[in-house]
């Protein structure tokens, strides 16, 4: 379509998954780290933070007993580890996948011991202490993590075979988890249930997918001035996804942000725990 000159769109603003991967070109994780891996989104000392919300459904959701098995996916990684630390306790291999070059960068930082990555270690006291080992096991949670944490890979969720050919066993993972991926990256309900389903081929039948995601969000700043679009969903939409794309949901949790939590970083109203069965 000819656009006479300055009549460009921002780009974020057109349609499409290629537009949406040009939004992700700011995308600056030391500031989305910020925006919301630290207080008050993420406050140990209150319950009804986001942070301690998300990790005590992933710690019941992989410790009451009905997952396990040897691989475990966590699609749409991001700079971010949180996913997997009760995960890691169940599983001999960890895949952790982004998008972006610089957050697959930021996830070797903290596996490699690098000066200044990002510091997890009060999520890993935390999650420590939901298991009942007490802060101090945080140092043996950490070695577990980089010991079954083996490839960092590249995905894009938009197509239909997500991952880089042979990066997973014929038969598909065992579990796969994802949070805050796939709505944040589709510019419409019809492109966030396809990426599910393209997801889903990547887990075995009978696997469990744990899905986090945003409710009611249109927007997220992915670091300064940089706004990403967001499609808004509600739970009856995920519901449907999930069943569409041939789930069987075991547990859906809801989290209502309190006024608190909307820091400007976004819109985003709830967020939903999702445990599913693929069939
Ligand atoms: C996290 N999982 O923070 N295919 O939980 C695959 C892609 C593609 C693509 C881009 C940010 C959105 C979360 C991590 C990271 C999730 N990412 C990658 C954000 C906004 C509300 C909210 C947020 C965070 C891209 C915390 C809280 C809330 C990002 C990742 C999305 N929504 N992956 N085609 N394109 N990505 O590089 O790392 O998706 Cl509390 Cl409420």
């Amino acid at each position: 379509m000819e656009r006479g000159k300055g009549e460009e769109k921002e780009p974020c603003l057109e349609d499409g998954v290629a537009a949406m991967a040009r939004c992700y070109r700011g995308f600056n994780p030391t500031a989305y780290l910020q925006y919301n891996y630290t207080p008050p989104r993420a406050d140990f000392t209150r319950p009804d933070s986001i942070v301690p919300w998300k990790l005590a459904c992933l710690h019941r959701a992989f410790t009451e007993g009905d997952v396990g098995g040897e691989m475990l996916v966590d699609v749409g990684s991001g700079p971010t580890l949180y996913q997997v630390l009760s995960g890691c306790e169940k599983f001999g291999r960890v895949v952790l996948t982004d998008f972006l070059d610089v957050n697959r960068t930021e996830l070797k930082r903290w596996l490699g011991e690098e000066e200044g990555s990002f510091d997890w270690t009060p999520y890993l006291q935390h999650v420590c202490q939901l298991e009942g080992r007490g802060a101090s096991a945080w140092q043996e949670k950490a070695a577990r993590l980089r010991s079954v944490v083996t490839e960092i890979l590249p995905i894009d969720v938009h197509k239909p075979s997500p991952l880089p050919a042979g990066s997973l066993p014929s038969s598909g993972a065992d579990c796969l988890v994802s949070s805050f991926c796939l709505e944040s990256v589709s510019p419409d309900l019809a492109s966030f249930t396809r990426a599910l389903g393209h997801v889903s081929s990547l887990l075995r039948p009978g696997g469990h997918l744990l899905l986090i995601g945003a409710l009611g969000e249109s927007y997220y700043m992915g670091g300064p001035g940089v706004r990403i679009p967001v499609v808004p969903l509600d739970e009856a939409q995920v519901c449907d996804s999930l069943r569409a794309s041939g789930y069987t949901l075991l547990h859906l949790s809801i989290y209502t942000l309190p006024p608190d939590m909307r820091v400007g970083v976004d819109d985003v109203t709830g967020i939903f725990f999702a445990k599913a069965r693929k069939a």
